[in-house]
């Protein structure tokens, strides 16, 4: 019989043979001529299905609300330092990219991943919080630096209204709810931010779209997609800021001496 020749790669999320580009099997003429969105096709491309329409506008109003969050913050910063520096579009887009993580933007999976094991385990938000102080490890998807209990982030408030709206269940969310009831106990900075909002919701779109088993929520949780979305989205952004340095022609950045604490 025919033998086949080992191959070096495995793919299964896409395939260019043929007369046109399949996304998960779904070829490119369709996923034009149905009207599929940004959403549908990163639910083909990243979850290897078609989801119901309020999870791809879900994840559609994701990307939209991560966009941009002005020039101030760690990505959009470094982005117009590398832009001034006369760097090119994608050395200027990494550079902010490169800031996404565990303190800003990059928080979305370990909050889905700390809030779906305590609420799976039945812990109190009390329980859970304190017993990440015991362990030194911030909540994540909790804090921000400008919002705060009496000025809140009207993102999460709108990811919020979508979702108790349109999603089955909302027992995550409002779980991490609960928890930042607890947190803004302590302190007022410590509200649920948009990576703990994100993650909270996704989680309820897992477990209730129907469209995922337990095992492959578990496994998408523990990978750690969703950290994804900040960076897909903050992408339109950082291109943006990229652009409007070029167009406003601005010089090298130096940062002011009198911004900086000279000390021994
Ligand atoms: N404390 C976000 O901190 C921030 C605590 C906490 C327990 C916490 C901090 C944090 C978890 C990571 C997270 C996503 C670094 C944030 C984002 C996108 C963005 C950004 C934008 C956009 C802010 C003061 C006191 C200290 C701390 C305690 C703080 N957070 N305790 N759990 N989670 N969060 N990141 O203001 O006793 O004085 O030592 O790490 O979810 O990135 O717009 O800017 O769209 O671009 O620097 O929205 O919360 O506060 O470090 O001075 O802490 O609060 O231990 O207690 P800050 P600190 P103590 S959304």
């Amino acid at each position: 019989g025919k033998v086949r020749a080992p191959t070096h790669i495995i793919s299964t999320i896409s395939d260019d043979r043929g007369e046109e580009p399949r996304y998960a099997g779904v070829p490119m003429s369709s996923i034009v001529e149905q009207g599929y969105g940004v959403g549908d096709v990163i639910s083909l491309l990243w979850f290897k299905r078609s989801l119901p329409r309020y999870c791809t506008q879900f994840i559609e109003i994701c990307i939209m609300l991560c966009a941009d969050h002005g020039p101030c913050v760690s990505g959009a910063h470094n982005t117009i330092v590398t832009a001034r520096a006369g760097k090119d579009l994608v050395s200027s887009l990494v550079s902010g990219l490169l800031t996404i993580g565990p303190r800003f933007g990059g928080a979305i999976d370990d909050a889905a991943r700390y809030f779906k094991d305590a609420y799976d385990k039945g812990l109190s938000p009390y329980e859970f919080v304190e017993s990440m102080k015991k362990k030194g490890i911030r909540v994540p998807g909790i804090g921000h630096r400008i919002k705060r209990g009496d000025n809140r982030d009207k993102r999460v408030e709108l990811l919020q209204k979508f979702a108790r709206t349109h999603f089955p269940s909302v027992k995550y969310m409002e779980y991490a709810v609960q928890v930042e009831t607890y947190t803004l106990s302590k302190a007022n900075n410590l509200v649920l931010n948009v990576d703990g909002a994100i993650g909270s919701l996704f989680l309820d779109l897992l477990a209730g779209s129907g469209m995922f088993t337990k095992q492959e929520i578990d496994e998408i949780v523990e990978i750690g997609y969703l950290n994804g979305l900040f960076v897909l989205a903050r992408s339109i952004g950082l291109i943006g800021h990229t652009f409007d340095q070029k167009r406003l022609k601005q010089p090298l950045y130096r940062h002011p001496w009198e911004d900086v604490l000279y000390t021994k």
